[in-house]
């Protein structure tokens, strides 16, 4: 009997898909460029399941029925391009490719085209949910042919996670839209950490709480609307001691590493002019993080003066609550926009509700906020901006007093909390109808002849001032890029 699906790619990812897809019922062949990994493995944590072994990528294909389905777990960037390469001469017309690492959405686009023109089917899936995740339920985001879905949707929505008995798993459209949808998702997964972390900073260093006291306060916030996966493990871990029976967490280096999503998510956002500013922020916090000599030195020439809470202490612990609460709301709003603008450039039909579905389960921003984004989006498949939802209005009307609250006194404490900070900006800005911009359109005007718009006159009609009486009439062409 051939096998349902190929695997290429016996790392931790793969491995772990391998035995979900097999504990659901599908014989699965793998293969992995390291090909001593493919024995160690049908030795091991494969031992007494169906999977079988190739030891090249001719003998993979072999085993494979038709349409044969080969699914990368690899490296992204080049090992992606080069093993599509490798397998184009031995796939047939109908075959599909899976790409299901990380791959960079504008490589799927490519590829997706490229194969097409091959006559080979492909499709680039976000996987999140980490190890875990992949062993029993990840959050599956397709994209590319979708000719290739119904062959694939089977093997997909059974290995997914569940939520309410619905598979996080669902096509998400045409090209690299499933791996820019799980772009976003990683770009806000740096977006909640941050917030956490503000959260803890804060508790820690500016209330002076201890990991225990602080452990508590997680564990009570993921009883209500913080409930959240990231919100349980930050519980977890803070309650984790070491040997000598003191928490790990003060014994680990505070510099943040990172895999290039969240910059992607930045660097997307700027490209598509949408201000993604708390997911910017917390790529920044990782960086700044990361400077930890300078930052030491730093600690020393420019002391902080002495500044100590004397408030409620209770009062101020819900007031950070609140702060995460609204900043995370601000940040899945941004999110939400900025794919909203990708399908619009790219012309994909995303739906909203579906992506919030997915993202609620298996994969690791879940959380029950996203069940209200999902009926946010369910009620108006066309809103502009979560804030504008009747129940995300009203929780930002909740959580506002407080969020300021936690703010004014972040600063009053020398405690950095850019995200926080720059979410409640964000947010006062959104629902400011006139901005300083007059001034700034103003500015270039004077300097650069760059032109201007009247509040009295139509849109799209664009004036010149000589300010200084000394310039020309000729204006700079009016363009946005
Ligand atoms: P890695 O990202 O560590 O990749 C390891 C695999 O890539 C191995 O099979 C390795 O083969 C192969 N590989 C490499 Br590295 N260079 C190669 C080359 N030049 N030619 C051929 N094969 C090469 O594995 P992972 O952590 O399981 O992740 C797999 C994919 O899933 C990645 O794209 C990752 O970004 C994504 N992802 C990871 C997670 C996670 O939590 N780890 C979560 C979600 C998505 P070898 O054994 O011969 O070295």
């Amino acid at each position: 009997m051939k096998a349902n699906i190929g695997l290429i790619g016996l790392a931790v990812m793969g491995q772990n898909l391998v035995l979900n897809m097999n504990d659901h019922g599908f014989k699965v062949a793998v293969y992995n460029r390291t090909t001593s990994k493919v024995d160690d493995f049908l030795h091991d944590a494969a031992k007494g399941t169906h999977v079988i072994g190739a030891h090249s990528l001719e003998e993979l294909v072999d085993k494979l029925e038709s349409p044969r389905k080969v699914m990368l777990m690899v490296k992204a960037g080049e090992v992606v391009d080069l093993y599509i390469d490798h397998l184009l001469p031995l796939l047939s017309p109908g075959d599909i490719i899976i790409d299901g690492g990380n791959s960079l959405y504008s490589d799927s686009n490519r590829r997706t085209a490229y194969l097409k023109e091959k006559g080979i089917l492909f499709i680039g899936t976000g996987v999140s949910g980490g190890e875990e995740g992949a062993r029993h339920g990840p959050s599956i985001m397709p994209g590319g042919n979708k000719d290739a879905w119904e062959a694939v949707k089977p093997i997909f929505q059974a290995i997914s996670a569940k939520v309410d008995g619905a598979p996080c798993c669902e096509w998400v459209g045409d090209n690299g839209s499933g791996h820019y949808v799980k772009m976003v998702h990683n770009g806000i997964e740096y977006g909640d950490m941050q917030l956490i972390c503000e959260a803890y900073q804060l508790l820690r260093e500016g209330l002076g709480l201890s990991v225990d006291e602080i452990q508590g306060i997680f564990a009570d916030w993921n009883k209500g609307v913080l409930d959240s996966y990231l919100v349980e493990i930050t519980a977890n871990i803070l309650a984790y001691k070491d040997e000598n029976d003191q928490p790990l967490i003060d014994s680990i280096l505070d510099t943040a590493g990172q895999k290039g999503t969240g910059k992607w998510t930045g660097i997307n956002a700027l490209d598509m002019g949408i201000p993604l500013t708390l997911i910017a922020e917390s790529v920044f916090a990782r960086c700044l993080s990361a400077q930890k000599d300078d930052r030491v030195k730093a600690a020393q020439h420019l002391p902080k003066k002495a500044s100590t809470f004397n408030g409620d202490k209770q009062k101020m612990v819900d007031a950070i609550h609140d702060a995460l609460y609204a900043s995370k709301i601000i940040s899945y709003a941004q999110g939400f926009q900025l794919m909203r603008e990708a399908a619009s450039e790219y012309r994909w039909s995303l739906n909203y509700g579906e992506i919030a579905l997915m993202w609620r389960g298996g994969c690791i921003i879940r959380s029950q906020f996203l069940g209200n984004i999902k009926q946010a989006f369910d009620a108006n498949p066309e809103l502009e901006s979560l804030l504008l939802a009747d129940y995300f209005a009203e929780a930002m009307s909740q959580a506002d007093a407080g969020w300021r609250k936690a703010v004014i006194q972040a600063i009053e404490l020398n405690v950095p909390t850019p995200a926080f900070s720059s979410a409640l900006a964000y947010f006062d800005g959104y629902r400011t109808a006139r901005l300083p911009a007059n001034l700034l359109q103003a500015q270039r005007d004077y300097f650069g002849a760059h032109t201007y718009e009247r509040i009295d006159r139509p849109r799209g009609e664009f004036f010149h001032t000589d300010w200084t009486g000394h310039g020309g009439k000729t204006a700079s062409t009016t363009y946005t890029v």
